[in-house]
């Protein structure tokens, strides 16, 4: 039995209809694609350390054991990535962004960019609010396990309504900048904020 097409107008969220929870351009899949432009890093619980900093001063750091000391978040969330796969419902633990920040004793962001530092190099970017009131978090479980490190283990960031290459795997470090820095995919063509229902992909769309 087919689906009726999907309007242009609004259809109303959620309620059954999958197709209103699909960007455009994108397709829906069960399983759970790996992407990575590099080798998964080794897991060293010992020597993990996760840190906030304005590009000169450390603002706060973390152990592992300090970590997952701190309040944690659940998030059930649709994630979508530029290569067009979805996946709905994807649950996840973790640390919110803005947890983090309270953590440090900041009030708010110390500048409105963030640049994403990954264990291998990787990096991305974002606006520094695109990581607040609950929209992202460092998650270290995924599905109530601990997190595969294919997928990110021991911890990737989360922030689900951007494109998936936002979802920074092997996170270490959000570096706060003014002005904007673009990292990995964004230096090399990819779109500089990647919103998925306005279909921002590439550079210039
Ligand atoms: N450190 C790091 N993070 C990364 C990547 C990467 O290559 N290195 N790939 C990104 C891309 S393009 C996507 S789509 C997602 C893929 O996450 P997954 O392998 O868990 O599906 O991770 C993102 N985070
Ligand atoms: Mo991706």
């Amino acid at each position: 039995m087919s689906e009726p097409p999907i309007s242009r107008g609004f259809r109303g969220r959620g309620g059954g209809n999958r197709n209103a929870r699909v960007p455009p351009g994108q397709h829906l899949v069960e399983d759970f694609p790996v992407l990575s432009a590099g080798p998964t890093p080794p897991v060293d619980l010992a020597n993990w350390r996760f840190g906030l900093d304005d590009g000169e001063t450390p603002l706060a750091e973390w152990t592992w054991a300090q970590f997952q000391a701190l309040p944690q978040t659940d998030l059930t969330v649709d994630i979508h990535c530029v290569t067009t796969w979805s996946k709905l419902d994807t649950v996840w633990r973790g640390v919110s962004i803005d947890t983090l920040l309270e953590a440090a004793g900041l009030s708010e962001p110390p500048a409105p960019f963030v640049l994403v530092h990954c264990d291998g190099g990787y990096t991305t970017n974002m606006p520094a609010e695109d990581l607040l009131d609950g929209k992202a978090m460092v998650a270290w479980e995924y599905d109530g396990e601990p997190l595969d490190p294919e997928h990110g283990g021991p911890a990737r960031l989360l922030v689900p309504h951007l494109y998936f290459w936002k979802s920074a795997k092997w996170v270490q470090r959000l570096q706060f900048v003014d002005p904007q820095v673009p990292g990995f995919w964004e230096e090399n063509g990819y779109h500089i904020y990647g919103d998925p229902w306005r279909e921002q992909r590439y550079d210039g769309d």
